[in-house]
């Protein structure tokens, strides 16, 4: 017999689809969240079954667990813990730990394609395209790079997942996975698919409005209180506003926050750490403890949300030799501007009074201006009247 404890996300659900390819009705598979694997693992040994092999992918034990886990090996225990968070790294020091976080081509990593690599090398599935395909679908998602590849269909698996139920979407995709050469979605999958895509487009719209900025051990922050979509979310509002190091998604229902950024500077998994949590370094979460409650629920409460910049202006656009116009609250206005034809130094005039600091490039000033004042970007009419109101002025 086969146990699979295996995460509650879609890199999970991967292992355990890949278990119940392997081994059919001879696995039990458990999918969790980070709080209950500890409770599983302990159930499980307590059980004391050596007959057993324990599989545990996507998620890594705590230390009591770890320890409790090397004694049931060395006593002859059947276990394998499979993961690919950089926080888990240490449990390589194991035998029975393998955790890889880029594989030798340097390619990043998931749970199901380490768990795939992993069930093949020991023969116990066989490599078949359609299976391959699903896999590098998961990997794509759990990493990121469907992004960077526009790989859709790759986003569209997650989407997928949480619009169906867990069982369905295992049993769904078993079949696919057997009966086909190649994966795809049926017509009424991409039709849901597409609704779905709406629906979350319009979210992310109204939640873009609703992030407050606030600032914690030398990090510019932005904080947002979400369910769903986590993933989307980070990356939407990283994007919208690039001056902020990273974004804090509060589920104050679950009491977790999750860590997202889109800058290679910042490792939030670090963050997260500091908090209690782990995971990777552009995504990270924590449990929400008293302090973090303290910093990002009670502490920003009465902050104003931050204002989107104004989109499709023709003549107000972000590092034009002529300037750039922002207002900040209070009705505070800024203006960059470039002090030679090389736009080699850039100047912030703030309520007509000329700022010390000179910036080496527009985006310099600009990151200054929405850190310290959150400013957002003035749409062209008010850019027109201040031109013009600073034209008078000079006569
Ligand atoms: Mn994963």
């Amino acid at each position: 017999m086969y146990k699979l404890l295996t995460h509650n996300d879609l890199d999970g659900i991967g292992c355990g689809i890949l278990a119940k390819l392997a081994f059919g009705d001879q696995v039990d598979v458990r999918y969790n969240s980070i709080s209950s694997l500890n409770r599983e693992v302990e159930f499980f040994l307590e059980k004391r079954d050596k007959e057993t092999f324990l599989f545990i992918t996507d998620l890594s034990v705590n230390e009591e667990n770890e320890i409790k886990l090397e004694e049931f090996y060395k006593s002859g225990g059947k276990v394998k813990l499979i993961d690919h968070h950089k926080s888990a790294v240490s449990f390589n020091n194991y035998e029975w730990g393998h955790v890889e976080v880029e594989n030798k081509q340097g390619k990043l990593t998931s749970a199901t394609s380490l768990y795939y690599d992993y069930l093949i090398s020991q023969q116990l599935i066989d490599e078949k395209e359609v299976i391959s395909e699903f896999v590098e679908l998961v990997r794509q998602y759990d990493t990121w790079e469907w992004e960077k590849n526009n790989n859709i269909v790759a986003k569209r698996l997650n989407t997928l997942f949480f619009l169906v139920s867990m069982d369905h979407f295992e049993e769904t995709m078993l079949l696919r996975l057997k009966e086909n050469d190649h994966f795809f979605f049926n017509e009424f999958e991409n039709k849901i698919l597409e609704m779905e895509e709406d629906s979350i487009e319009r979210y992310i719209r109204r939640k873009k409005r609703q992030l407050v900025q606030t600032e914690s051990n030398g990090h510019f922050i932005g904080v947002i209180y979400a369910e769903l979509y986590h993933s989307e979310l980070g990356n939407e509002l990283g994007k919208e506003y690039p001056h902020l190091d990273y974004i804090v998604i509060l589920n104050i229902g679950s009491k977790r926050m999750g860590f997202r950024t889109i800058h290679d500077d910042v490792d939030v998994s670090e963050i997260a750490a500091t908090y209690g949590g782990g995971g990777h370094a552009k995504a990270s979460g924590a449990s929400l403890s008293e302090e973090a409650y303290k910093t990002f629920v009670a502490g920003t409460f009465h902050i104003e949300p931050l204002r989107i910049d104004a989109k499709r202006n023709k003549y107000n656009v972000k590092g034009s030799s002529f300037g750039t116009l922002y207002q900040g609250q209070n009705n505070q206005v800024f203006f960059i501007y470039p002090l030679d034809d090389g736009l080699t130094n850039w100047k912030i005039k703030n309520n007509g009074h000329t700022k010390e600091e000179t910036f080496e490039n527009f985006e310099e000033a600009e990151k200054y201006i929405k850190r310290h004042y959150q400013v957002w970007l003035e749409k062209d009419e008010q850019f027109v009247q201040y031109l013009m109101d600073e034209i008078k002025t000079q006569k």
